[in-house]
């Protein structure tokens, strides 16, 4: 393998030392100079319509600067899909009609606090209230309430599509096995709230500090809400405490933060509450899943039909594409000629659901790996082995035309399997004891949402021999900022203390569509390989004229450029960029663009298309203590075999690794969103089973590197991969543990002490008829 002097290395954050001195600057900390504060009133009921809306009195108290409506946006809704104005169905203020309890339905601007509380209170909202529906179950019956007009059983969105024949797939298949199973609502909850600051200056343009992950992509919604040019519109994201996906759209925030600052004349801040975030931000959609599998009896997998349910909530966000994806994952995993997915996304009165860190990938595998440990007990197969028989290979197109560059999961799953001591534990262990695995994969980067995957990045040289890059990616504290700096000191032969970044500020970083999909250190990373390449040729043509040498000749090493074989014939880098400035007043500008050329729309009829540029794939095993007395579950020990490509940063990686495994036991154990007539009780972190760092579990995290092909220097994205299995590894090792399969999450201590209960109610039972018998 070739040696890198920068990829490859444990290098420190660049803003570490910010963050942990308490000096990085969030948008939570930020004030502008006569700044206001913007609070948000909420519908207090579930479904209703606004009959009458009032808000004189507020206007009229003193120190309110402005109030604004849903009116002030003429009624326009948007949604996620610039090019599906179809399925656009929600405004950041509503103005007609209320679908879910906390939907915004007007914003003030006040001098404090204390003053804007007052005021929202002086504003009257008369609501003619309607009957509500949480439950898609019930949503999609006749009868139901219809929650957007014309959406006749609440149906938002419906994808079918069909891989090979499933008839003839699961005549053929020796076996079927079929299971339900339903995953609950999870609360995204990034540390630092949704905020956004906007100001508004005299010469007409709108400055926007926003906690999103997707810039650019605000920058263009806000111009076609506020009917305002985008080049008038600069948005900002500072240092920022999270996203997980939940962040890649317009909230209310930024919407009524630049109505105000425009009516005001002054800058605003709305920052969200923790109820506020608890109660109305994006959420992990809950599945039903009705799965059918078709296997033969040596265990090789022959058909999969899949029918889904998926909880919209009152609005689509990313539902619609989510629907579409659990489709196409469901062929990545395991060879299957015969495959099928039915979904269906239901509105109902629920806070809309969006995208979270997986986009439906967890819900998805804690379903099928389930069933699939099932299986394999039925073929009596371990489930290891049961797997290598049916995964996919380097090389490998699914069913549905995915290529699959690279794929690591044999690998991940043999170590895995050595790490966790699997052959000594799979059933071997005391009861109350338990392994269990389960497999995943996840893209990086996808061209489904927009007709490119497109990043840009500028890469100068400055005089003094440092080198500034400029990304549009936005880092939301994953650390994609420093990976991309280290892309750029590979290339460049600097040390990565010489890379400086200014990332994710439309005025000034070149575009990027945002992170979102597992994208940036693929796509983005191609794009400042790109530019530093770029910018690497106009200091080697300099460099050769001044040493009078070949370019081929000429290498960069540590700022130095150097001629092959001759140790003192150099010049540096600050010599170099000197010598531009001084020759043509010329600045060294490396550009670099990148749109993976290998990926395809999705063909929305037939599901077929290479979704991603690159797959990872992974398997954890996990290993649990079910104490049978107050049925909790504790993870001892989680093993993450991880095909990352190429780790660019290998302490970064394991830390998001063990990142998105924290945020899978969550949802395997304890998180849900608790509800009553649509209003949101557990509105705090105490109360909602996020898990806290000392309630962890040993974590094992080895990495496989396959170099892919197409990423840069090998890489692939893994920011979501490693919470797909989680879930289902830890509910497999419950069954190995106590015997009990369980088929809806979270698996809480009120659960699994009612799975006991009720098994020995039936086995006494089952006892006292074999005596009478
Ligand atoms: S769940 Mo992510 O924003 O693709």
């Amino acid at each position: 393998m070739k040696k890198y002097s920068v990829i490859g290395k444990d290098l420190p954050r660049k803003e570490g030392p910010l963050k942990a001195g308490g000096k990085a600057l969030f948008t939570s900390d930020m004030t502008l100079p006569g700044m206001l504060v913007g609070r948000i009133l909420r519908s207090p009921i579930p479904h209703g319509i606004i009959r009458h809306l009032d808000t004189s009195r507020a206007e009229r108290l003193t120190g309110v600067a402005a109030v604004v409506t849903g009116k002030e946006l003429g009624g326009k809704k948007i949604g996620r899909l610039l090019h599906r104005p179809d399925l656009w169905d929600e405004s950041p203020l509503a103005s007609d009609k209320v679908r879910f309890w906390g939907e915004a339905v007007a914003a003030l601007a006040a001098a404090d606090p204390d003053l804007a509380e007052e005021a929202l209170e002086l504003i009257k909202v008369e609501y003619e209230e309607l009957p509500a529906v949480f439950n898609p179950e019930q949503a999609r019956q006749g009868g139901a309430p219809v929650i957007h007009q014309g959406k006749e059983n609440n149906l938002a969105h419906k994808v079918v599509l069909e891989f090979g024949n499933i008839e003839e797939g699961l005549n053929q298949a020796d076996m079927v096995f079929e299971d339900v199973h339903r995953t609950q609502c999870v609360p995204v909850s990034p540390l630092e709230q949704t905020v956004a600051i906007a100001a508004y200056d005299l010469s007409g343009n709108l400055t926007l500090w926003s906690t999103n992950q997707s810039p650019f992509i605000l920058r263009r919604w806000l111009s076609i809400l506020l009917d305002f040019p985008q080049d008038r519109i600069r948005v900002i994201k500072p240092f920022m405490g999270g996203g997980f996906g939940a962040r890649r759209e317009v909230m209310a925030s930024d919407c009524c933060a630049s109505l105000l600052t425009m009516k005001s004349g002054r800058p605003v801040k709305i920052s969200y509450s923790r109820e506020e975030e608890f109660c109305t931000a994006r959420m992990r959609h809950p599945l039903t899943a009705f799965f059918k599998i078709g296997v033969n009896r040596d265990g090789k997998i022959i058909a999969q039909h899949l029918k889904a349910l998926l909880d919209n909530g009152a609005y689509n966000s990313s539902g619609p594409e989510i629907l579409r994806a659990l489709g196409g994952y469901l062929t990545a995993l395991y060879k299957c000629p015969h495959v099928k997915y039915e979904g269906l996304l239901i509105y109902t009165n629920n806070p809309p659901n969006g995208a979270y860190r997986g986009f439906g990938n967890p819900q998805l595998r804690f379903a099928s790996e389930t069933l699939l440990d099932k299986i394999a007990e039925e073929l009596n197969l371990d489930p290891i082995e049961l797997r290598l028989k049916n995964i996919h290979h380097t090389g490998d197109v699914t069913a549905n035309k995915w290529i699959l560059t690279s794929c690591g999961l044999e690998e991940c799953l043999k170590q895995g399997a050595k790490l966790a001591g699997w052959q000594k534990k799979k059933g071997r262990l005391p009861f109350g004891r338990g392994v269990g695995v389960a497999c995943g994969n996840h893209n990086s980067g996808t061209k489904s949402y927009f007709p490119h995957d497109s990043s840009a990045a500028f890469v100068k040289v400055n005089q003094d021999g440092s080198v500034h890059l400029l990304s549009g990616a936005a880092d939301l504290g994953q650390g994609s900022d420093s990976t991309l700096c280290q892309i750029a000191a590979e290339v460049l032969g600097v040390p990565y203390d010489m890379v400086n970044i200014t990332s994710a500020d439309t005025a000034i970083t070149p575009e990027d569509l945002g992170t979102y999909a597992s994208r940036i250190t693929y796509i983005a990373g191609n794009a400042v390989k790109a530019a530093a390449e770029d910018a690497r040729a106009q200091v080697i043509d300099l460099a050769g004229e001044r040493l009078e040498a070949e370019p081929k000749d000429l290498e960069i090493t540590e700022g130095k450029v150097f001629v092959a074989g001759s140790p003192d014939k150099y010049i540096s880098l600050t010599e170099v960029a000197r010598l531009a400035l001084a020759k043509e007043g010329r600045h060294i500008l490396g550009r670099g663009f990148y749109d993976p050329p290998h990926t395809e729309i999705v063909n929305p009829d037939t599901g077929e298309g290479n979704y991603s540029p690159a797959y990872a794939f992974g398997a954890q095993i996990a290993e649990v203590e079910v104490d049978t007395l107050t049925g909790e579950i504790r993870v001892i020990n989680l093993v993450a075999a991880q095909d990352c490509g190429l780790a660019i940063n290998p302490q970064g990686l394991k830390g998001q690794i063990e990142g998105c495994i924290a945020q899978g036991l969550g949802m395997a154990l304890s998180e849900e969103m608790i509800r009553d007539g649509g209003q949101t009780l557990n509105t705090s972190f105490l109360g909602t089973g996020i898990p806290r760092s000392p309630g962890l579990p040993e974590m094992e995290v080895t990495l496989v590197e396959t170099i892919d092909p197409g990423g840069p220097f090998g890489a692939k994205g893994v920011s979501e991969m490693p919470i797909v299995p989680t879930a289902a590894a830890i509910t497999n090792a419950v069954y190995d543990a106590i015997g009990i399969r369980f088929h809806q999450l979270p698996l809480t201590p009120g659960r699994v002490l009612a799975a006991l209960e009720e098994r020995a109610r039936t086995n006494a039972a089952e006892r006292i008829s074999r005596r009478q018998s």
